[in-house]
């Protein structure tokens, strides 16, 4: 029987299957793995089912370059913590769950999105604070999302998920920018050529990029000024596609109207500029937390696991 790791406490029945099939140890540690556990347990284990922060870096398959695992099957979709490259050059293959993140993720940037132009932050500190001295027409006015433009910077499963509910729920405009081009957004959308063109045509900017060497800071201070000074940006993707700093001079220079975070540079380090700005707010990477879709997620990579052990191709492969 194979032996698997599985990298943090997941729902009970994803254990259970997959105790089911392996011979399973289960990291009861909330914190990521960093490199020193990295080189043990890729000679420990057969399969790892490892997420975010999890230090599978060049440099761990550089210290152990014939490892016992084979399989990396990442818990999420993003998996910027694992050098793909240097995992399959030292014959580890590497799977991660798709589709399972996708409508908790986008409505998690809706979430953030009304939020932070509806100043939801502002309203409940407010409240809570005893600060509310009774309704007045011009308290805390925010943008009206309804008729306004959403600019997708990413137009992947979650990008369309966003626009698809801007659109039909919220009646915007859908611009966005992606790469190569997106024959069906499945919603009137349009795709524009440049990101800062995206950027400069939207009132809200939604990141929705997956993390790699080519997006790393391409929200930059340029990309920020290309953006209205009315215009809101929001980022349930990774933190590092944006220049954290230079969003936060843009924030505090009150070049952009404010922004909605899931997600920051050097996760979970927040730092204290964004906190002490009221027009920002911040949520600790929720984007898949709800029962249902952490279930789905951990089932996807149990059953990659199962494939892969089984001598199946990976459902999930990447
Ligand atoms: C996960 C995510 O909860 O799927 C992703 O890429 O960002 C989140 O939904 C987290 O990354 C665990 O891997």
């Amino acid at each position: 029987m194979e032996r698997i790791l599985i990298a943090r406490r997941l729902p009970e029945t994803v254990l259970d299957a997959a105790r089911a099939r392996f011979d399973v140890t289960m990291r009861d540690n909330t914190a990521p793995m960093g490199l020193d556990e990295v080189v043990d347990v890729l000679q420990a284990y057969d399969g790892i089912l490892p997420t975010i922060g999890d230090a599978f870096s060049a440099e761990a398959f550089r210290k152990v370059p014939q490892p016992r695992t084979r399989l990396l099957a990442n818990f999420g979709v993003g998996y910027n913590h694992i050098d793909v490259a240097a995992a399959k050059a030292a014959g580890v293959a590497v799977s991660n769950t798709p589709g399972a993140v996708t409508d908790a993720t986008a409505d998690i940037a809706l979430t953030l999105m009304l939020m932070t132009c509806r100043r939801a932050g502002e309203g409940e500190r407010m409240v809570r604070a005893g600060q509310w001295e009774g309704w007045h027409p011009t308290q805390l006015l925010g943008l009206h999302m309804t008729g306004k433009t959403v600019g997708i910077v990413g137009m992947g499963r979650i990008g369309k998920a966003i626009a698809r509910r801007a659109h039909f729920g919220f009646g915007m405009e859908v611009v966005f920018y992606n790469r190569s081009k997106v024959a069906d957004p499945g919603m009137p959308a349009r795709q524009l050529d440049g990101l800062h063109e995206v950027m400069a045509t939207a009132d809200v900017v939604v990141l929705a990029l997956p993390a790699t060497a080519e997006t790393r800071h391409i929200i930059d201070a340029k990309a920020l000024a290309a953006m209205k000074p009315t215009g809101y940006l929001v980022n349930i993707a990774r933190g590092d596609i944006m220049d954290e700093a230079a969003l936060i001079a843009a924030l505090q220079e009150g070049r952009i109207a404010g922004a909605g975070l899931d997600v920051y540079e050097f996760e979970p380090r927040v730092p204290p500029a964004l906190i002490a700005l009221e027009n920002v707010t911040l949520l600790p990477h929720m984007g898949t937390s709800t029962h249902e879709v952490r279930e789905a997620m951990g089932m996807m990579a149990v059953e990659n696991l199962v494939a892969f052990f089984d001598g199946k191709p990976l459902p999930n492969p990447v």
